[in-house]
């Protein structure tokens, strides 16, 4: 076990920052299918936030050669926090950079660093307010995206990277395991909700995807209808569904340089110190989908890369092989299904 240094005190995930390919075509996906609003604009970069959030953006669009996460903005307690971040990865011995001017518009003070398992994180609290929308129901007509929920993470050493995000004070709401004590995901809070990363066992570091919630059950129905409607239906990957983890209702989607898009509403609490964890069994079928409908393939197998803090893409580390072994036809992990 290590002797983990003094960790930040993390609010929330603020933003994502996306290196894309063709910004235009992001901008359309962004913009005209999700409905997210763009609050600042300059030639090669596009910011965009949901209905519900004050900050100034949820999501930041990079023009870049290759797509890939170019970092997870997590939001600290206070100004003094960001201290803490940056001390908590130089004891690590981790890469770390600090901008006191922000590294993108709409944030201040910040540091970002390449964390042990090669994910690219930042730490910031100051923050450009802008207003809610929440009344502006004149907006409301598409379904609304209210808020970044959260991210979800591929990672070659899940236990690792369990006890790392411990040591940064998330704690585990539901998991999935074998008879063998495999685990093949977990998903962690620090809000008092079922999860504001997860984690999946598989070749990475890799981005799984980001999920922003909508407010009502319908809205994720209404989207897919939408998407429909607009004979986008190839941009759907997966559901419209209810999850068995986290109970909450779902919807895939994939933007157009393949990042994966979760619109996702209606988990439960879980603020209470004692709140206790869900074990899934690898092999219940109604793990992913509480309705039994099968998860498609690219959805196990498929994820984007991520950039260290010069913008090169982050080397992949194999999925630990004695997991690897122990993986059946049904079971899960970002991994081959023998069988298929
Ligand atoms: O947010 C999530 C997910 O990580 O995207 C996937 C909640 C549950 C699931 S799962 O497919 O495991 O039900
Ligand atoms: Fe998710």
């Amino acid at each position: 076990m290590t002797n983990w240094p003094t960790a930040p005190d993390i609010v929330r995930v603020g933003y994502v920052e996306l290196i894309v390919t063709d910004l235009a075509k992001s901008r359309d996906f962004y913009t005209n299918i999700l409905n997210l609003e763009v609050t600042e604009e300059t030639e090669d970069t596009i910011y965009l936030k949901s209905l519900e959030d004050f900050l100034h953006h949820n999501v930041v669009l990079r023009q870049g050669p290759e797509a890939a996460l170019a970092c997870f903005g997590w939001r600290v307690r206070s100004p003094e926090e960001v201290d803490k971040a940056e001390a908590f990865y130089k004891a690590l011995g981790c890469r770390t950079e600090r901008k006191k001017e922000g590294f993108v518009s709409g944030i201040g003070d910040a540091v970002r660093v390449q964390d042990p398992f090669g994910f690219p994180y930042e730490f910031f609290y100051e923050a450009t307010h802008t207003p809610r929308g929440i009344r502006e129901f004149d907006k409301h007509g598409v379904p609304a995206l209210v808020r970044l929920d959260h991210v979800n993470q591929v990672t070659p050493d899940l236990a690792a990277t369990m006890e790392y995000l411990g040591a940064l004070g998330f704690k585990t709401s539901e998991q999935i395991t074998d008879e063998d004590g495999t685990i093949y995901a977990t998903w962690v809070h620090v809000t008092s909700t079922v999860h504001d990363t997860s984690l999946t066992a598989g070749p990475g570091p890799l981005l799984h995807h980001i999920a922003f919630a909508v407010a009502e059950r319908h809205n994720v129905l209404d989207l897919a209808d939408r998407i429909g409607a607009l004979r986008q239906s190839h941009l759907i990957e997966r559901g419209p569904g209810r999850h068995g983890v986290s109970n909450a209702m779902y919807l895939y989607l994939r933007d157009p340089d393949g990042f994966r898009i979760e619109i996702y509403t209606q988990d439960y609490y879980t603020g209470d110190p004692d709140n206790p964890t869900i074990n899934w069994d690898v092999h219940d079928q109604q793990r992913r989908d509480w309705w039994g409908n099968p998860v498609v393939h690219s959805w196990y197998n498929e994820a984007s890369r991520v950039v260290d803090l010069d913008g090169n893409l982050v080397p992949l580390v194999a999925r630990n092989a004695d997991s690897e072994e122990k993986v059946t036809v049904g079971a899960d992990g970002f991994t081959v299904v023998k069988g298929e």
